[in-house]
């Protein structure tokens, strides 16, 4: 018998966010090589390749066994023709040659290098590649005008390149709740992104602040950002207000997938143990103080939500992005709703359908309610 035979057959559903997706699964040696490829799509602008080998390597992290053999894959779904050639590829050679011809690619190198600076986005990135840049320190000998983002993430490129431990997380946790409270007293701090899935470590922190009282919220963010600054936190930070809110035609479904709640992106400066921290940035970040302690550059986002919103906002805001793109995909395909970080819109019933949290949203949308830490997708 070949090893395939034991393996059941499994029913798998179309949507992720039909699906239980764990953080560790089983075919990682597959959904690197497929995700390689939807980067390298995402690099250049090809948003529908890169989403179909994202699909397809989400797939293959809900099996709940490693595959060994193309026939386990036929009953599976969104699996297209280019991602089971590269399967194939990787089953019967170990390796996939476009995979590997993509990561060794001065393109590819050059554009992960380049996008990796915080503040700088394909375009810029593929602009920079075609004028020959290929790396942070080419823009420092080249005198490229930089914004402010992008000085700040020139000048802490390899801190916040350094994956965030979810240990650094749990810190910085306490230290914006006990901003946010002081701040305003009885708000609810919710630590979201990939830390709420389970992740041991992120490349950011995510934060998403709300208080009961509806209204209580408004204008908080230059609040806690004034709070931080003074405790000397923060290295850099740009606050979005919250155009939602403001827009006169009441609560519209917003114009992109990007939401509109008043938000906050920063650099905190953390104190960490001089003895297990790794040396230096690009240009020394890490500076030794007068008291031999050190510290190094974290990601931070800061999120407010009024309370009414804050189901869907902390809905939208733990992913995974594939997790929220499907759920969005979901509503509007099978369900004819419309679903954002600020609400559910029903389109057959022509009304908003309220929710006081994430479980009454999977069950307004006809799913199962999926636990943060199985939204891995
Ligand atoms: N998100 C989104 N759309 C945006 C921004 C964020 O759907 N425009 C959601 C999905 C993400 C979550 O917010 O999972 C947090 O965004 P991150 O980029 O921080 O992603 P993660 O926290 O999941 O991963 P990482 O560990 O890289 O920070
Ligand atoms: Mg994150």
């Amino acid at each position: 018998m070949k090893p395939s035979d034991f393996t059941p057959a499994v029913k798998m559903k179309s949507y992720a966010c039909q699906r239980r997706t764990p953080l560790k699964h089983h075919n990682l040696f597959l959904t690197d090589a497929l995700e390689t490829l939807a980067q390298n799509a995402e690099f250049s602008e090809n948003e529908g390749r890169s989403v179909a080998f994202r699909r397809s390597a989400s797939v293959l992290k809900a099996l709940p066994h490693v595959v060994r053999a193309m026939d386990e894959l036929k009953d599976l779904p969104c699996l297209g023709e280019h991602s089971l050639r590269v399967i194939k590829e990787i089953l019967e050679d170990g390796t996939s040659s476009e995979v590997e011809s993509t990561r060794q690619s001065e393109q590819f190198q050059a554009m992960k290098a380049l996008t990796g600076i915080f503040g700088v986005g394909v375009r810029t990135a593929d602009r920079w590649f075609r004028e020959g840049l290929r790396s942070p320190l080419d823009l420092i000998h080249t005198g490229q005008k930089l914004n402010h983002a992008q000085q700040a993430g020139v000048q802490y490129y390899k801190d916040l390149n350094t994956p965030v431990t979810k240990k650094e997380a749990v810190v910085i946790s306490d230290i914006v709740e006990k901003t946010v409270k002081a701040v305003l007293p009885g708000a609810i701090i919710t630590l979201t992104g990939g830390f709420r899935r389970g992740k041991e470590v992120g490349h950011d922190v995510d934060f998403l602040i709300t208080h009961p009282e509806e209204g209580a919220e408004e204008r908080l963010m230059p609040k806690i950002v004034n709070c931080l600054e003074d405790q000397g936190l923060l290295l850099y930070q740009k606050t979005t207000v919250n155009s939602y809110l403001e827009s006169k035609d009441g609560p519209a479904r917003p114009a992109s997938n990007m939401d509109r709640f008043e938000r906050c992106f920063s650099i905190f400066k953390l104190e960490v143990d001089s003895e297990t921290h790794a040396e230096g940035s690009l240009s020394n970040s890490c500076s030794t103080h007068h008291s031999g302690s050190t510290w190094r550059a974290v990601r931070v986002d800061l999120v407010v939500s009024p309370y009414s919103q804050f189901a869907f906002a902390t809905l939208g805001w733990t992913g995974s992005k594939l997790f929220e793109r499907e759920l969005r995909r979901w509503a509007g395909q099978e369900k004819a709703m419309s679903l954002s970080s600020h609400a559910l819109y029903d389109s057959k019933q022509q009304r908003y359908l309220r929710a006081n949290s994430e479980e009454e949203i999977f069950t307004h949308l006809g799913l199962e309610y999926i636990p943060p830490s199985e939204r891995n997708a």
